[in-house]
């Protein structure tokens, strides 16, 4: 049996119920990337833009109504409702198979089928994985080009036949009534249908990177993590890494690629949203991002705000639902200049100022990694980056400080299991309610988060050295709704006071939730900021906090006796530390 056989056998098995007029096996090569721009630029799926500021970019319009991600179409089929969990919705894994095949059956006659063999991770590395995705969607299968190594390299690292994820997708008719994102993590099986946007259909990334591989990595004994990977240098040319998991459109990219406003620090991006973290044979932490690309929010993109991700979008990029300016260049609210006259918004219909956004909230650009100012230059070690320490950051008006370090490991997987944010444009529903999301994991756990948690206490006792764990929050607000910290290249500071702490050095003061950074401790150097506000930005405030704990109570209620006795108790003694 040759090494492709349960591959090709797969394929057959999906062009048998789809269709198909034809089968084209995806080679990754820039040949191929090519023909599938010009084969869409002649179809209208892509739209030229200006070739002397943009070179090679595109722009891409979706559906209106397939825009972000729909977690309410979203299931995790495992065999029993109890292995999903309270948080996620299920499906029984015959019920969602029954439910799909008529959606699939037929759906892609007389289009072609591609057939894209992509490997997540670094070549080389034995923390890799290897997925098989068949999509009618031709530009999913570039954004794969961009965001996975797509073609032989992937079938090399397949370690036997059956060691691949399969996923099926396929555009439907892109109705959100007939839409649904399945998986089936005891088959290593996504089946995704009538979505073209971004987690939804680019399989790769949160339903095989986190949501399938999140079931394996608990079985194996490593992690699957929404979190971004970045190198911190200080003066003296230490690089210490540190992986962060933030919610959907909460800082990621962001911080990934920061430009330092500190003279003598620079921050290196190894990964901006998915980290693979294995324990090596020394009980160290290593982590591999594995993509090769950004999906990343274009909204708010700028040279102020992000100097990196602003030049790096210049060229060889696909926007997805951003405005379009008369000479042919995009644009999105907060990119800088001023939205010129005679502008298309993101559906193509002219624009002026008081529309409403001219590029959609959830508008993003996709771009290689390698086009990065500050990728780093070993983001494709096969071994990974050693991880110092972990960052819990959420979007929280009120409540949660600035930073705050946990007492220790168990404290901090607490703090993580207790992050709450504020809703984004990412998923489709409102915006800015306040959800129980731990880890940023929320969406993205293929698994009962009870179970999670458990697997979280039970890495520590592994490692040598438990990275230090932190919780951030840019986003707290002044009574005026005024955001208190200035946030972007000044989080720096925060990096830097994180990784004092980790060597030992930064100094702290005890709060009942964990270590704040004691006055003079974090660098305010010609910041400026009015008075109070980094007080104000720190404080733990009492009443807030005895509402938090009751809340989530409440979350972790839902999870009856399957919920880690560790995790209660670290509840327990934030109460007691308060006098609650
Ligand atoms: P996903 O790709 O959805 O997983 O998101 P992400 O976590 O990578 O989010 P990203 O970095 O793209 O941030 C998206 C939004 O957060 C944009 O509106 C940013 O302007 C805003 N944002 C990021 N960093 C900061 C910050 O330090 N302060 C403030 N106030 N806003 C920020
Ligand atoms: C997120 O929503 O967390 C994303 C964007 O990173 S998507 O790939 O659409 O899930
Ligand atoms: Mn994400």
């Amino acid at each position: 049996m040759s090494l492709t056989s349960q591959v090709e056998k797969w394929v057959d098995e999906v062009a048998e119920l789809t269709g198909p007029a034809k089968i084209a096996w995806a080679d990754g090569s820039k040949g191929e990337y090519d023909r599938l721009v010009d084969d869409m630029l002649r179809d209208g799926t892509l739209l030229p833009l200006n070739s002397r500021t943009y070179p090679n970019c595109y722009l891409h319009r979706s559906h209106p109504s397939d825009v972000a991600r729909t977690e309410q179409l979203t299931f995790i089929c495992s065999r029993s409702r109890d292995a999903a969990g309270p948080t996620n919705n299920w499906m029984a894994p015959d019920e969602g198979k029954s439910r799909l095949t008529g959606l699939f059956s037929g759906s892609m006659k007389n289009r072609p089928m591609w057939v894209i063999p992509y490997l997540m991770g670094p070549a080389g590395s034995s923390m890799s994985r290897v997925g098989v995705m068949v999509t009618d969607s031709a530009y999913v299968v570039a954004s794969m080009h961009i965001m996975t190594r797509v073609g032989a390299v992937a079938l090399e690292h397949m370690r036997d036949a059956d060691d691949f994820i399969r996923g099926m997708h396929s555009l439907g008719d892109l109705s959100p009534e007939r839409r649904f994102i399945l998986h089936f993590p005891d088959e290593k099986l996504i089946w995704s249908v009538g979505s073209g946007y971004g987690g939804n259909a680019l399989l790769g990334k949160k339903c095989h990177a986190l949501r399938i591989a999140s079931v394996q990595a608990r079985q194996e004994g490593w992690m699957a993590e929404h979190m971004l990977i970045l190198g911190l240098e200080d003066p003296e040319g230490r690089i210490a890494y540190l992986a962060a998991a933030m919610p959907s459109a909460s800082g990621k990219t962001n911080l990934a690629m920061v430009v330092s406003s500190l003279p003598g620090y620079r921050v290196w991006t190894v990964g901006d949203d998915i980290a693979w973290i294995h324990v090596d044979k020394q009980g160290q932490l290593r982590a591999t991002n594995p993509e090769r690309g950004f999906f990343g929010v274009a909204p708010n993109t700028s040279a102020k705000t992000n100097p990196n991700g602003a030049a790096m979008v210049r060229s060889n990029t696909i926007f997805t639902n951003v405005a379009l300016t008369p000479t042919g260049e995009p644009w999105w609210e907060g990119i800088g200049p001023e939205a010129p006259a005679g502008m298309l918004d993101w559906q193509g219909r002219p624009w002026k100022p008081g529309d409403g956004p001219a590029a959609h909230p959830n508008s993003r650009f996709t771009v290689p990694a390698q086009q990065c100012p500050s990728i780093a230059p070993n983001w494709e070690d096969p071994e990974g980056v050693p991880i110092s320490g972990f960052i819990f950051g959420s979007r929280r008006a009120r409540v949660v400080p600035l930073v705050f370090e946990a007492f220790d490991w168990d404290h901090g997987v607490f703090l993580g299991s207790a992050m709450g944010t504020e809703t984004t444009a990412a998923i489709t529903g409102q915006v800015g309610v306040v959800r129980r999301d731990p880890m940023a994991m929320i969406p993205f756990c293929g698994y009962n988060m009870a179970d999670y948690f458990g697997h979280w206490l039970a890495t520590g006792p592994r490692l040598k050295n438990p990275p230090k764990i932190f919780r951030v929050n840019w986003f707290r607000r002044d009574a005026g709704g005024r955001f208190l910290w200035p946030g972007y290249g000044e989080n720096v500071r925060i990096l830097k006071w994180i990784v004092e702490r980790i060597q030992g050095r930064g100094k702290a003061l005890e709060t009942p939730i964990g270590h704040v950074p004691a006055p003079g401790a974090l660098d305010d150097s010609r910041l400026a900021l009015p008075a109070d506000a980094l007080d104000a930005a720190l404080h733990v405030d009492r009443d807030e906090w005895s509402r938090a704990l009751d809340e989530l109570r409440a979350f972790y209620d839902q999870f009856g006796g399957r919920m880690p006795t560790a995790i209660w108790k670290a509840h327990a003694e934030t109460a007691r530390r308060f006098g609650l």
